[in-house]
């Protein structure tokens, strides 16, 4: 009974260190080299929540200091000493060395871009439906959209700007992307990449496309029709039988007779 209560705790304990972990574990560390009074790569990009760790392998202190000291990991002993910064926010630094002035990097840390208010207008249609679909590609960095497609059924289609005179990518730039569509439901998302990173939304699907208004309707439409107009014919013979044996059209004939002529087909449609 101990036992059992004793893997329990530990079960617990092993569950709730994981959870705390977890999130730390969602940035990368990214690595820059310190060795002949550079820094190597001089430039790098990130992603939002990474972590720029610095190794000094010269035999002399150096750090990375941010040029207006929003951050700096301080002194980095030389010999394979380490600094570490966490960048949480959108952002493009430079940054240099204390000791040695000449000494400058850059980091860039970029966020993912944001794909919002994804849809498709009408939901759903025929075969000869337009369907529209639209999204804002919305960039912290604003950057601009190296590309932003709509991916349906795995196949990417590329959207256009709505106003390709809209160049603000960190206020959000809308695209659209307009098709007719096959028979069926149809899964979408949006991708994006802002020269740096690729983002999706997750998969959606269309409304149900059904068969445009084609031939074979149309054919069984006409066959109504004819239909129709060989029965009043019939029945206007019948009349005519009837008339010459009672001597002169009824009122009822009469009435028939001008509501069929008041109508917007010519009369010798049924003829
Ligand atoms: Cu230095």
């Amino acid at each position: 009974m101990r036992t059992i209560r004793i893997l329990g705790y530990a079960v617990t304990m092993i569950l709730a260190s994981m959870a705390i972990a977890l999130p730390l574990a969602s940035g990368a560390t990214h690595y820059v080299n310190i060795s002949g009074f550079a820094f190597s790569p001089k430039n790098i990009v990130v992603e939002v929540g990474d972590t720029v760790t610095w190794t000094n392998n010269d035999s002399t202190v150096h750090t990375a200091t941010e040029d207006s000291s929003s951050w700096d990991t301080g002194d980095i002993s030389g010999s394979g000493g380490t600094g570490s910064i966490t960048f949480d926010t959108a952002a493009n630094w430079s940054y240099y060395c204390k000791y040695h002035t000449g000494m400058k990097g850059k980091v860039l840390v970029n966020e993912a871009p944001e794909l919002l208010n994804g849809g498709v207008d009408p939901a759903s249609g025929d075969r000869s439906t337009v369907f529209n679909f639209t999204v804002t590609y919305r960039d912290a960095n604003n950057h601009s959209a190296r590309f932003v497609y709509v991916n349906m059924d795995g196949t990417n289609y590329t959207m256009e700007k709505v106003d390709p005179s809209e160049m603000d990518s960190e206020a959000g730039i809308e695209y659209y992307y307009e098709t007719l569509l096959d028979d069926g439901t149809h899964s979408y998302r949006f991708i994006a990449n802002d020269w740096y990173v690729t983002n999706s939304t997750s998969t959606e699907t269309t409304g149900t496309v059904i068969p445009e208004f084609g031939l074979v309707a149309t054919l069984m439409i006409v066959a109504v029709i004819g239909a129709v107009a060989v029965s009043r014919r019939g029945r206007r013979l019948s009349n005519v039988r009837t008339m010459s044996s009672t001597g002169g059209p009824s009122a009822r004939d009469t009435i028939r007779r001008n509501v069929k002529y008041a109508g917007t087909n010519p009369p010798d449609i049924l003829a």
